[in-house]
């Protein structure tokens, strides 16, 4: 926690003179005026939209929360991979296997961005690690879903990266410098994602009347599990108003969640495909879609580790974690070679 330096006492002005000793020892007052002074400085900073570097000082809970949304971030990139990886071996054309080898790659440099960016919070990345392979960590629910079909890895494309888009593009202006510095990369990426998922599937919406079907079903199961990605409610979200105070979060769950039914809808047309709510309808006075109710006792056995994937998805990342151990070692060792031979080099 190298950050938190501006906190030390000074120690010449906290050590008691004789005698003094049991009065003074109570209290902490030049700490609390520091303390305060950097409250207000960081209040200020983020008041008036500026950035909070690794460097600065910054209020504890602003941290944490900080740690807890990208280590999530983070996993949900990793554990990302699986549902689409497991479509590499069995894509249709060597075209496709090599834009969802590049695409599942991305996802795993997406985690790797995330992970640094946490680190700056003084947190490392094998706590992290430790975190997610115990359960601790949450991750995206959208990852517990398995991908049945070719046209899941397009619908997963088209509407789970466009989701995530209109979650990512917001975060570009997060306070903390490091995370939305990652999320500037990260959305470029996403965008070609979202394309390469939607041209996926006008292909085959323009194939046979089984690949037509074949989307439509995969369609069906995806749509509401992308709503709920975007996080409960606002009125059940307990870190919204603080994220959302600390620039963290720039706009809320449900105002998200509105802005990607709207993008979607027109997009689906052009598509040809209907999108499985009989609620889902223009409201002229608001100017935007209506649409109906999301499962959230679904959503949140899922979030809770009951989801039709959850175990196989840890268990994977758990097994490649334990097999990856001697590349971490070897990796480890060679590193440190190289170093003992600069030092005999400069000796
Ligand atoms: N799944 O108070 P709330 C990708 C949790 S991957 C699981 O609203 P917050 C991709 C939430 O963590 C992109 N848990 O929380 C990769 C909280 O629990 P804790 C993933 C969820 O943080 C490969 C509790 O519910 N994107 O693009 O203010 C292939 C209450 O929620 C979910 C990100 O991670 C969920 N869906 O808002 C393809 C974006 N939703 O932590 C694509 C970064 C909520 O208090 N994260 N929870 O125990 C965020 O923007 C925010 O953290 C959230 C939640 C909007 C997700």
């Amino acid at each position: 926690m190298y950050t938190q330096s501006f906190n030390v006492p000074d120690q010449a002005n906290d050590t008691p003179t004789a005698g003094a000793a049991a009065s003074l020892k109570a209290v902490p007052a030049p700490l609390s005026i520091s303390e305060a002074a950097l409250q207000a400085d960081f209040d200020a900073r983020i008041d008036a939209d500026g950035r909070i570097e690794p460097q600065d000082w910054m209020p504890e809970a602003y941290r944490k929360t900080l740690v807890r949304q990208i280590s999530q971030h983070a996993h949900s990139e990793i554990v990302g991979m699986l549902p689409e990886g497991n479509w590499i071996s069995r894509a249709p054309s060597l075209k496709r296997k090599a834009i969802l080898i590049a695409k599942v790659q991305d996802e795993g440099g997406h985690g790797l961005y995330l992970y640094s960016a946490a680190e700056t919070l003084g947190t490392s990345r094998d706590q992290m690690f430790d975190a997610l392979h115990t359960g601790r960590a949450k991750y995206s629910s959208i990852f517990n879903y398995p991908t049945l079909t070719w046209a899941d890895v397009g619908v997963i494309g088209w509407l789970v990266d466009g989701a995530a888009i209109m979650n990512q593009i917001p975060l570009c202006r997060c306070s903390y410098g490091p995370y939305a510095r990652a999320m500037v990369r990260v959305c470029k990426e996403e965008s070609f994602h979202q394309r390469q998922g939607y041209e996926a599937l006008l292909v085959m919406m323009s194939g046979t009347d089984e690949q037509r079907a074949m989307v439509q079903d995969a369609v069906n199961r995806w749509w509401w599990k992308c709503l709920a990605m975007f996080g409960p409610p606002d009125a059940d979200s307990p870190n919204s108003a603080q994220g959302m105070r600390w620039g963290i979060k720039r706009i809320s769950n449900d105002a998200l969640r509105q802005k990607f039914v709207d993008a979607t809808v027109p997009q689906a047309k052009v598509l040809g495909v209907t999108l499985p709510d009989p609620d889902l309808k223009w409201n002229e006075t608001r100017q935007q879609h209506d649409y109906g109710a999301i499962d959230w006792d679904e959503f949140w056995a899922t979030v809770n580790g009951n989801g039709p994937c959850n175990k196989e998805r840890l268990g994977t990342r758990v097994k490649a974690w334990n097999e990856g151990q001697w590349v971490r070692d070897a990796a480890l060792a060679h590193a440190r070679k190289q170093q003992a031979r600069r030092m005999l080099e400069a000796a």
